[in-house]
């Protein structure tokens, strides 16, 4: 199974989103579709179907040692990153909590063999994949608030019609 954590982008928050990026950007690479929008909070990758109960009660006992917090995320900036040619929406500023959160999860990953992030997090909902020239700033600055309660465990399945997420656990977040 390919896996990795995220918060979910709520569907009337997605349209929203692929809206706007209709509106005020160019094409730029492969669009990603609304459906796929998502923020990734730690990659886990190719994980055994027989490791999953055990990666799930290390969650569990990560959250009850240390609660994370739910919050809400201001996406309002664009980023380009040339080398995995990512076009992406993301916050300016994001919680403490939400970078301690990943940085947590990341950690489980690397303990069932992910390698660990070395660049820092980045929020970000990725917008267009593949771009090789980075695309020119969008015409109606992006204002979104995507609030979050919980996370996912999410698997991405290759399908006929492209690539597919699917949770297959999720978490509550504290007040
Ligand atoms: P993204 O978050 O920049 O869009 C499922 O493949 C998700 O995990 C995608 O959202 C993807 O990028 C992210 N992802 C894929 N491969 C990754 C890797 N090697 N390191 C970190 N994140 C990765």
């Amino acid at each position: 199974m390919r896996l990795f954590f995220a918060l979910e982008v709520p569907a009337d928050l997605a349209l929203g989103i692929a809206d706007w990026r209709a509106r005020a950007l160019p094409l730029a690479g492969r669009e990603v579709p609304a459906a796929n929008f998502h923020i990734t909070l730690a990659f886990i990758g190719e994980l055994a179907e027989a490791a999953l109960d055990t990666l799930c009660r290390e969650v569990d006992a990560q959250i009850a040692a240390r609660p994370a917090a739910a919050g809400q995320l201001q996406l309002d900036q664009v980023g380009y990153w040339p080398r995995p040619g990512i076009f992406w929406l993301g916050p300016q500023t994001w919680p403490d909590t939400l970078g301690g959160l990943a940085h947590k999860l990341g950690g489980l990953g690397a303990r069932h063999g992910s390698e660990r992030r070395r660049d820092r997090f980045q929020p970000h909902v990725t917008l267009f994949r593949h771009c090789t020239t980075p695309p020119p700033a969008p015409t109606e600055l992006p204002q979104f608030a995507l609030p979050y309660r919980e996370f996912l465990l999410m698997e991405s399945r290759q399908g006929r019609h492209g690539v597919r997420y699917a949770p297959v656990a999720g978490w509550s977040l504290g007040d």
